[in-house]
C-alpha cells in the first residue's frame, strides 16, 4: 500500500448543479490533483455522493468529472478504496470492478508500518439508532434494491434528488454532538485495547481527531461547510484543512 493514506468522506456530491455544488467539487478535484502530486492511496470512507445507485446498465452521469478524475489517478497507480455510505450503498459493477480498485460493503481494517487501522463508515452504530438501524435493513435488503430497479431511473432520480431537498439538515445540539462523541469514542477505545492503532468514522460529520490511549480516533468531517480530511505519511496521523 502506497503512503501517504488520504481519508475523505462525506462530500456529498450532489445530483443538482448550483454554482455552490460547482465550487464544491472543484475544491474536491483540487485534492485529487494534490494526491496525484504526492502520490498515495485514497480512501473514500462513505458518502461520496448524496445519491448513488447503479443499474445492470446504466450509472449516474452528473458525477462523469469525479469518474473522469479517479479514472486518471487510477491510471498513474493512485489505489482508490471505497467503503459505501448510507447514501451510496447501492453500487454494481461499473464502481467495484471499473472505477474503484477496492471496494468494501461494509467495515474493514489493515496493517501499515506497524499501525492497525479500523476503517468504518459508522452509521447505525449508536446505541440508540434502533429505528434507522431496521430502516438500513430494509434499504439494503435485496427485495428493495431490487423493486428500485424497476422505477425508470428519470423517476428514481428524482425522487432521490426530492429526497435529498426534504432531508433533514445535519445540524445538531451541542448536547446531542457530545453525546455522539462520548458514544464513538467508546467504541474506539474498545478497539484500541484490541490492537488497534487508529479508528476512521465518516457519517457523522465531526472533523475532528482525538487522541485515546496510545490510538487515535479520526471523525472525518463533511464537505458543505470546512473541508477536511485525515493523512496518515507513515509516522504522523493527522486531520486537515482543505483549502
Ligand atoms: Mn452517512
Amino acid at each position: 500500500m502506497q503512503r501517504p493514506l488520504y481519508f475523505i468522506s462525506d462530500v456529498h456530491l450532489m445530483l443538482s448543479r448550483t454554482n455552490e455544488e460547482l465550487d464544491r467539487r472543484e475544491k474536491l478535484y483540487r485534492l485529487l490533483d494534490h494526491i496525484a502530486s504526492t502520490g498515495g492511496t485514497v480512501f473514500f470512507v462513505g458518502d461520496l455522493f448524496d445519491f448513488y445507485y447503479e443499474y445492470p446498465d446504466v450509472i449516474p452521469k452528473e458525477y462523469f468529472k469525479l469518474y473522469a478524475k479517479v479514472w486518471a489517478l487510477k491510471e498513474q497507480g493512485i489505489d482508490f478504496h471505497f467503503l459505501v455510505g448510507n447514501h451510496d450503498y447501492w453500487v454494481m459493477d461499473f464502481m467495484t470492478e471499473k472505477l474503484m480498485t477496492y471496494t468494501h460493503l461494509s467495515d474493514f481494517e489493515f496493517e501499515i508500518n506497524g499501525k492497525k487501522f479500523y476503517i468504518t463508515h459508522g452509521d447505525g452504530l449508536l446505541s440508540w439508532d434502533y429505528g434507522y438501524r431496521f430502516l438500513k435493513k430494509i434499504i439494503r435488503s435485496k427485495l428493495f434494491v431490487g423493486l428500485f430497479r424497476w422505477i425508470h431511473p428519470t423517476v428514481g432520480f428524482q425522487i432521490a434528488r426530492w429526497v435529498s431537498k426534504s432531508g433533514p439538515e445535519y445540524d445538531i445540539s451541542d448536547a446531542l454532538t457530545q453525546k455522539i462523541r462520548n458514544e464513538l469514542m467508546n467504541f474506539a477505545q474498545l478497539k484500541i485495547e484490541n490492537g488497534f492503532d487508529y479508528i476512521v468514522f465518516g457519517h457523522y460529520h465531526l472533523g475532528e481527531m482525538m487522541d485515546i490511549n496510545q490510538g487515535k480516533l479520526a471523525v472525518l468531517g463533511d464537505w458543505f461547510n470546512t473541508p477536511r480530511y485525515a493523512v496518515f505519511d507513515g509516522e504522523q496521523f493527522e486531520m486537515k484543512d482543505w483549502e
